[in-house]
């Protein structure tokens, strides 16, 4: 009964949590590269709710396949490892930035150009859900 309890407790923070807008990505952008090559997407997401929330998918209608990637540099080998899910400290952030954590883009529907937007949605482990759109913009600049 407890457990029962506890659970309730929880479902009802997480829709307060929800209706709030604890979750927030900002500075979203893809890295231009020309042609139909992968592209790796950074933003910076802002956890600002008092409770740890899980990243558990990412998608677009824009591409064939998004996932979620890390860069991991050993020393003499630099390589990617495919991240399923990613949890946010409460009241804290996790950055996707080259070198680090990325999306990897993959088969875009369409020629990207620099300046053109794609909207990409990100799902939580808690059932929130949220839309935001990325910008094309050079790979080597932020
Ligand atoms: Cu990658």
């Amino acid at each position: 009964m407890i457990r029962i309890c506890i659970a309730t407790v929880m479902l009802l923070s997480t829709t307060l949590a929800s209706a709030g807008s604890a979750l927030a990505i900002r500075n979203a952008w893809i890295g231009f590269l020309p042609g139909d090559r992968p592209s790796g997407g950074f933003f910076v997401l802002d956890n600002n709710s008092d409770r740890e929330q899980t990243l558990v998918a990412v998608s677009s209608d824009a591409f064939d396949d998004v996932s979620m990637h890390r860069t991991v540099d050993r020393g003499e080998a630099v390589s990617m490892t495919p991240v399923a899910s990613l949890n946010v400290p409460a009241q804290g952030q996790v950055k996707f930035a080259p070198g680090s954590y990325h999306l990897m883009l993959i088969g875009p529907q369409r020629a990207l150009q620099l300046g053109d937007q794609v909207a990409v949605q990100f799902r939580f482990a808690s059932g929130e859900e949220t839309t935001v759109p990325f910008s094309i913009k050079p790979l080597w600049q932020e």
